[in-house]
């Protein structure tokens, strides 16, 4: 019998069954699939059975897997799998140790470390890919065990900025605030800066009935496998020069109001700062839009009033009615990304899409819990609950749940990118806990990242594989992985989902829970750790209670019957909260608030005589820093190495051809990757995906320049120069 769980990637998180090979007995959505219970009765299958994925009939991937969901068991056999702790020696290189030896050292590292610098001189960089139980631990871990406030995680790089915007004009952050299902068949969906035919597969379906209605709008400066789904059809693909979204948003906003397609009645009822914004946008006509971005005032306009009519035929409650605005990466990994989410809110709110249940906005969260990961306080300004850790109230309910005083818990940390900065400085972190990033390959600017990693008195990671970040160690503890752990998870929906064990973890692999309930003892941490997840999360509820992130009314054994979706908040007694907004915004007067922003210089200062912009992204057989996917052999024989996208007309008089080895370089870094000769990108811009090391790592080009709201960094636009370095065949 399958175990039913999720997969290990993105935060589609897409329903799945593990079984043994070639033991997958009943098809996926059968009747007496739906009837297998939650965990296997014979419980875990033995450690080392190879196990086997099959996409399991659920709301959000409706049976569907893609390529990494397929091929995510590999990575549980791998011959790369991390058995034993690593210790680095004398000589400098990595040895076996045995995990008390292990425990007590990274024990002594903190001590060490406290003593000379003080507490704060000890970090922890944690992950969106971790549970809720790890997250909320981690988070708890840093600031009573560690006695920390130098904790932050990868979330800061993915979600910060939208998270910002959310909280700012709707007094809460929950990606979307309305179940993915709500989507299938709106009139008319704008999807800005996401590409998810490469990131989220299964969600593509959702988008079918609006694309076959001529629906489908998307923002992209590439013809992405998305934007390319608006072909064939009456859809639109927008291709704006790289960083112009701002201007583009405010040009929709403009004909929105100068034609009359503003929702006046919900404005008034539903809205405070209409009036601000309304002024702000009279600079924005779609002629001076069209100079700024390039994309042409036609479809500036034309955008408006599909966007318009779709909301329209909903309100009078026609059928085919209803209109989405939807974010990713790639308008909001910008230094004017809380900005940029916000000109989409306020579009959104000019329509009186937000709060009802046929229309909204929303952003597509990306990591396996990166809504979950924002929630339960591995931020450096945040308690669990989606608390403000500045707030006195907050401090109070937690500490009373921690068993201690107020004044026990730390304050504020550094966002990520600042964190990053201060290794080694003085005054900065000597002594870092990394738990399920691999930032060495995925932080902006990374060559200056591995010089501090390299600079700290000690660095532990814990991690599965030997990340490039794990290969920097000086301790490497081996964790568990997704199919051979219990948690909980939520997804891009903020529904709540269950992990669940199929396979019994390989000698030697630890659970995180269990390493932070070990090192917490020998710190000598006031209140309770555990290695359990589901006492954890006991503790989560309570200390979730009130905040806005509630999920004191989830248990697991609710978790278990799919039938019963539990979306946040879910206050205990209540029945949890599928569609937010609907009779009030978060904020206490109950009103969305428009914001008025505009763009800065940004985008104009990249083009210098010469100069191209670089954006990057994501491939769909490769996850992140690709420290998983590089290691699954049937994805990195679809996708081995980086290939650098232009357009020919940009590579004709840089004498570049297809299959050319070309150097992309500006003053951080170089990077090396093959030519990839293809119409579907602007003249003035490049892409390269960021999921790979060393010469090939996009990130040795990025600037850690950061959002001002939200501290994110500006991975999407770099400015590069681009030369051939060998043809092809000619070696
Ligand atoms: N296969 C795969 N799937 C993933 C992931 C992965 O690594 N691999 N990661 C997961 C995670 S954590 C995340 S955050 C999501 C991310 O999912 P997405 O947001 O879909 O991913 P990206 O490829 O980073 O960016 C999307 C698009 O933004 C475009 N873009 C770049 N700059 C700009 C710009 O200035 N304006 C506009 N309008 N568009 C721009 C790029 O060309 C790209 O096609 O994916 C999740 N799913
Ligand atoms: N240039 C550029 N850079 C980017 C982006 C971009 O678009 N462009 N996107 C950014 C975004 S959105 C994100 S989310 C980040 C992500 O980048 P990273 O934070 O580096 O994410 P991953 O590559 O998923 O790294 C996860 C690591 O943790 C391990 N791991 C997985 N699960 C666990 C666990 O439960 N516990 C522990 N201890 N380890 C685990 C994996 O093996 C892997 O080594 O990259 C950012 N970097
Ligand atoms: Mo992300």
């Amino acid at each position: 019998m399958a175990t039913h769980t999720h997969c290990p990637y993105c935060a589609l998180q897409c329903a799945m069954r593990l079984a043994p090979a070639g033991r997958m007995a009943v098809p996926a959505g059968t009747a007496s699939a739906v009837a297998e219970t939650g965990t296997t009765a014979a419980g875990p299958a033995p450690a080392g059975t190879v196990l086997e994925a099959a996409g399991r009939d659920f709301p959000t991937n409706r049976g569907g897997l893609c390529r990494k969901g397929w091929t995510s068991p590999t990575l549980l056999n791998s011959p790369e799998r991390l058995t034993t702790p690593l210790l680095r020696g004398a000589d400098g290189e990595l040895h076996p140790v045995g995990w008390d030896a292990a425990l007590d050292r990274a024990a002594g590292a903190v001590r060490a470390a406290w003593a000379a610098y003080g507490t704060d001189a000890v970090g922890v960089f944690g992950s969106g890919g971790l549970t809720n139980e790890k997250a909320y631990q981690l988070g708890k871990f840093a600031r009573l065990a560690l006695r920390t406030s130098r904790i932050d995680y990868n979330g800061r790089f993915c979600m910060s900025s939208a998270a910002a915007a959310g909280n700012r004009a709707f007094g809460l952050d929950r990606g979307l605030p309305f179940p993915l299902a709500d989507l299938d068949n709106a009139h008319t969906v704008l999807l800005l800066g996401s590409n998810v035919a490469d990131t989220m597969p299964p969600f593509v379906a959702h988008l079918q009935g609006t694309r076959d209605a001529g629906g489908l709008i998307v923002v992209d400066p590439r013809r992405s496998a998305t934007a390319a789904l608006t072909g064939g059809g009456t859809g639109l693909h927008l291709q704006p020069s790289p960083g112009t979204d701002l201007a583009l948003l405010l040009g929709i906003a403009h004909v929105v109001v100068q034609e009359g397609l503003a929702d006046k009645e919900f404005i008034q009822r539903r809205t405070a700062g209409y009036r601000s914004v309304a002024r702000s946008l009279n600079a924005w006509w779609p002629e001076r839009v069209q100079a700024v971005t390039g994309v042409p005032a036609e479809l500036v306009r034309e955008t408006a009033r599909r966007l318009a009519e779709g909301a329209r035929r909903a309100r009078a409650g026609l059928t085919a009615g209803g209109s989405y605005i939807l974010t990713g990466r790639g308008v909001e990994q910008h230094v004017d990304g809380t900005d940029t989410a916000t000109a989409a809110i306020n579009l959104s709110l000019l329509l009186g899409l937000p709060g009802t249940t046929h229309s909204g906005y929303g952003t597509l969260t990306g990591q396996g819990n990166g809504q979950g990961g924002r929630e339960h306080g591995q931020k450096s300004d945040q308690l669990p609950g989606y608390r403000k850790i500045t707030d006195p109230a907050a401090r109070e309910h937690v500490a009373a749940v921690w068993g201690i005083a107020p004044d026990q818990l730390p304050g504020p940390g550094l966002p990520a990118v600042e964190l990053l900065k201060s290794l080694g400085r003085p005054g900065g972190v000597r002594c870092l806990f990394v738990h399920g990033s691999n930032i060495a390959v995925s932080a902006p600017d990374a060559g200056r990242v591995l010089a501090g990693l390299r600079s700290l008195d000690f660095l532990m990671v814990a991690d599965f594989v030997l990340s490039e970040t794990a290969a920097e160690a000086d301790l490497v503890l081996p964790v568990l992985q997704w199919a051979e752990e219990e948690g909980t998870m939520t997804n891009l929906e903020g529904r709540v989902l269950r992990r669940r064990r199929a396979v019994t973890p390989p000698e030697g692999a630890r659970s995180e829970l269990w390493i932070m309930q070990e090192l917490a003892a020998r710190l000598g941490a006031p209140s309770m750790f555990s290695d359990n997840p589901e006492t954890i999360f006991e503790e989560l509820r309570r200390a979730s209670a009130g905040g806005p992130a509630d999920y004191s009314g989830i248990d697991y054994g609710i978790l278990d019957d799919d039938s019963v979706p539990a979306y946040w908040p879910f206050p205990a007694g209540s029945a949890g909260t599928p569609r937010l907004f609907l009779e009030a915004f978060a904020h206490a007067d109950g009103r969305a608030r428009f914001t008025a922003v505009s763009p800065g210089d940004t985008a104009d200062a990249l083009h210098r005589p010469g100069e191209l912009t670089l954006v990057t992204g994501r491939l769909l057989e490769h996850y992140q820093s690709g420290a998983q996917t590089r290691r699954v052999a049937e994805l990195s024989a679809a996708q081995p190495e980086p290939r650098l996208q232009l357009h020919p007309a940009t590579a004709l008089p840089l004498g570049i051809g297809n299959g050319d080895m070309a150097e992309i370089s500006n003053h951080r870094g170089t990077v090396r990757a093959r030519a990839e000769l293809s119409t579907d990108i602007r003249p003035d811009t490049v892409f390269l995906p960021f999921h790979f090391a060393g010469e090939q790592s996009a990130n040795l080009l990025t600037q850690a320049a950061t959002d001002p709201v939200s501290g994110m960094p500006e991975f999407k636009t770099s400015a590069v120069q681009v030369r051939v370095l060998e043809k092809a065949g000619s070696r």
